[in-house]
């Protein structure tokens, strides 16, 4: 099943090949561009074998098959990724070398695929990877968006938004499949007739299939992400135009496309968008469609679904996964309304993402009932069929309550599994989200810890410290994480600390180039680089990071003479574009920095760089070249966090507090070599009670309001003294978050960053302890559990 062994003479011919009769063009003339795209189809030719083989064998042994239904999948760079899989790496660098081509400079100018917003849309092209890798043969739905998330630049400091466009130029890795391709509807009426009832949308659209092979480590295997696309049913009126009516002619293409143009780019509130729901409907019935196409292929019997297929609902936005299955199962297929839910229940699996109660969906019946009316009733059925199966559900508990159907409770009920993503948010999906179905249906909410790829974020991103660990424990380890243990040892040697020390080091002097080119600002490598990257929210706290960065200016200004540790303060990050306090928070950032960065008595002893666009390439750049991680969430917000990992991987250390997975990753670190700080989540509620509890921590502390005057007096904003009064008067009045409270406790523990890192050879003990106790957050680890816990498959390799 491995891919064929190549020689550089076969790879070189392919390249120049392609570079000829795909691209058109000599060799002589040929563009970055055009050596690239030639590269990329020579690269995916190897895909091609391991894709057909694994492909093959499912259908020939009958395999079970896992559907990702996600509405993201923010899978980045391909080329690189899947030349490293292939173990391609070198030989390509020197072919293209000798024909006069730098592969990581070609590699560096693909487009990003954004095809999703953040954590969420991340864990699901990890797990297309390690799905891959472990040999789970699986194919990913999703939505082949023609503009991914939003570019973001900077004006004056604030967040301007512009359209994305990776599809401008031609994609090489996916394959069109207009023979595979479903009519979905929304709208209409459904009648009742002789029992039966009949849907008759009153709109449609074509989901059409392209294909992007996903290959796993050393190409033992490869899966297929499928994404969607939206095309007109009917393509063009021809009569209107012929009328003269150009606009009008079009409009059936037009609206059709719509449903695929554009992620939505809200990462954690939900707005009750009519088009939005199209696009899970879409998304949904295309997938189930196509589910139930491929089993009825060699199968005749669908109560055998189950022991086939296993379909994974990326957190609610595919909810309606269920009710399209029942409705196809009964009203298609003639099977009866019970056992159809019975059924479909045994293929599906919920992951929830999520605890906030604003990212909860919850869609008026209203508009289900307008856009999906045959759902609407599916969806009440269940809802009442749950209750008669559970008489004791109290009243207040159900799918459909207040003219809305609540997406988290249809999930839960129409999956036999839901899983939280770290221990602590599996917690309290039981106790504080779900508690009454989980009482109702104990065993059913189990946990899967996150995991991130170490293919993408250790091997690729990474070679220096990837080179010293195979130089160390040897090879393999890219496949069995767990193996980084074997560092331990190693790590009493001063040698190992030296090179682990260099490794870093030379991951932060290309950084430090990097962040001269991109944000015109001179960092010494010798600094501490502190690093906070993530979607913008006030949960995530970028501002209590910021109050004490403003807190080390004023004790730099205080004492310029000091024993002061110089620190790079790194920021990353979007906000969504309708949320206003986030954005402020931006802003302030940019506001801090400008002052900082010019401020001649501070000169190398602090920076604060925010490059913007934060994406999954810039995370490839930073991440490796990071001492500190920030992940500083108020507990009980993060479900899991997958930076968190990236960067212990990588020898950060973290601060942060007891959230989300950072729980586990101290656990495996160990305590002495994690900064902890802050309130615990059952703290957080009980510290809410007090009404005055913003006003007891500042008037608690100085420095909060040494910092809290500085910012209400304008020092970041002499332009606009008022810019920031909205935002220390919520920190006085409405600090939901508790920013005030934990501040004197993460002020502190910042302290003894500065103190362990003043001894460099200590921290690198540290840092290298980090690494090599990070193996149990591989994606491979939490593919093989899903894989045990919720699918019930086995591995083909
Ligand atoms: C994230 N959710 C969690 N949502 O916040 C993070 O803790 C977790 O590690 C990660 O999922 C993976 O489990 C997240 O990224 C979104 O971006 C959604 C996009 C669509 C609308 C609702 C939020």
């Amino acid at each position: 099943m491995t891919a064929q062994p190549l020689s550089k003479d076969v790879l070189r011919a392919d390249i120049l090949r392609h570079l000829t009769y795909t691209l058109g063009k000599d060799a002589d003339h040929a563009s970055h561009y055009d050596w690239r795209m030639a590269l990329s189809f020579a690269i995916r030719d190897r895909i091609v074998g391991p894709w057909f083989a694994s492909t093959r064998r499912t259908w020939a042994e009958e395999r079970k098959r896992v559907y990702y239904l996600s509405m993201e999948f923010l899978i980045g760079r391909i080329l690189e990724d899947a030349t490293i899989n292939l173990g391609l790496r070198d030989m390509a660098a020197e072919v293209l070398a000798e024909a006069g081509q730098d592969f990581a400079v070609l590699a560096g100018e693909e487009p990003d695929a954004a095809l999703g917003n953040g954590g969420l849309g991340r864990l699901a092209a990890c797990y297309m990877e390690s799905m891959a890798t472990v040999g789970c043969p699986a194919y990913g739905y999703g939505i082949r968006y023609e503009h991914g998330l939003f570019r973001q630049r900077f004006e004056g400091g604030q967040q301007v938004e512009a359209a994305e466009d990776w599809l401008t130029q031609r994609n090489p890795w996916e394959f069109e499949r207009p023979e595979s391709a479903y009519t979905i509807g929304f709208k209409g009426e459904v009648v009742e007739k002789g029992g039966k009832s009949l849907w008759t949308p009153g709109e449609t659209v074509i989901a059409s299939a392209y294909d992007t092979p996903v290959v796993g480590w050393q190409g033992q295997w490869a899966n297929t992400l499928r994404l969607w696309g939206a095309k007109p049913t009917q393509l063009f009126d021809l009569a209107r135009f012929n009328r003269g009516d150009y606009t009008a002619a079009a409009e059936p293409e037009t609206l059709a496309r719509t449903i695929s143009r554009v992620l939505y780019p809200e990462d954690t509130t939900y707005q009750g968008k009519e088009l939005r729901l199209k696009q899970e409907f879409f998304l949904t019935s295309a997938a189930i469609q196509d589910i139930l196409r491929r089993f009825l292929k060699n199968h005749s019997d669908l109560r055998d679904l189950p022991k086939h297929v296993a379909i994974q609902m990326n957190d609610t936005h595919p909810a309606l996964a269920g009710p399209e299955l029942i409705r196809l199962l009964t009203d298609a297929h003639g099977i009866a309304f019970d056992e159809a839910a019975d059924i479909a229940q045994a293929c599906l699996g919920y992951t929830n993402h999520t605890l906030l109660p604003e990212a909860l969906e919850r869609w008026s019946t209203w508009l289900v009932g307008n856009i999906l009316p045959r759902h609407m009733e599916i969806i009440e059925r269940l809802d009442q069929r749950h209750l008669a199966q559970n008489p004791t559900r109290p009243h207040y508990v159900g799918i459909v309550k207040h003219h809305e159907v609540r997406m988290g409770e249809l999930a839960f009920v129409t999956a036999h599994r839901v899983n939280g993503v770290s221990a602590l948010h599996s917690d309290l999906v039981k106790d504080r989200l779900f508690p009454e179905l989980n009482a109702l249906h104990p065993g059913r909410i189990v946990n899967q810890t996150n995991g991130v790829t170490p293919r993408r974020w250790l091997r690729m991103a990474n070679p220096a410290l990837s080179s010293l660990i195979t130089e160390t424990i040897g090879a393999g380890w890219e496949s069995d994480l767990d193996r980084l243990r074997e560092l331990e040892p190693h790590i009493e040697d001063k040698g190992f600390r030296v090179a682990f020390a260099a490794a870093k080091r030379a991951n932060k002097a290309a950084t430090s180039n990097w962040i001269k080119d991109t944000t015109g600002i001179t960092v010494s490598p010798d600094a501490l680089f502190d690093v906070q990257v993530k979607r913008f929210h006030e949960y995530k706290r970028q501002l209590l990071n910021i109050l004490q960065t403003i807190d080390e200016w004023h004790q730099i200004r205080e004492n310029p003479n000091g024993n002061h540790v110089p620190r790079v303060k790194i920021f990353g990050g979007k906000a969504a574009p309708g949320y206003a306090v986030a954005k402020e928070i931006i802003h302030l950032i940019n506001d801090v920095g400008t002052v900082i960065n010019n401020d001649p008595k501070v000169g190398d002893l602090l920076k604060v760089v925010y490059p913007a666009n934060y994406n999954v390439s810039m995370a490839e750049r930073l991440i490796p070249a990071a001492d500190l991680s920030e992940q500083i969430s108020t507990a009980g917000k993060e479900a899991s966090g997958t930076g968190n990992m990236k960067l212990s991987l990588n020898g950060a250390l973290t601060i942060g507090t007891l959230d989300g997975a950072n729980v586990e990753i101290r656990d495996e670190v160990g305590a002495e070599n994690f900064f902890l700080f802050g309130l615990t989540a059952e703290e957080v509620v009980e510290r809410r009670k007090d009404v005055e509890h913003a006003r007891h921590a500042i008037t608690a502390s100085q420095s909060l309001q040494d910092v809290l005057q500085m910012i209400a007096e304008g020092r970041f904003s002499p332009t606009q003294r008022d810019r920031y009064h909205g935002v220390v008067d919520r920190l006085w009045n409405h600090d939901y978050f508790l920013v005030t409270s934990d501040y004197a406790s993460y002020v502190a523990e910042q302290g003894e960053v500065d103190r362990t890192y003043r001894d460099a050879d200590d921290w690198t003990r540290k840092a290298a302890l980090n690494t090599a106790r990070m193996g149990y957050f591989s994606s491979d680890r939490a593919i093989r559990g899903y894989m045990k816990d919720i699918w019930d498959i086995g591995s083909a390799l």
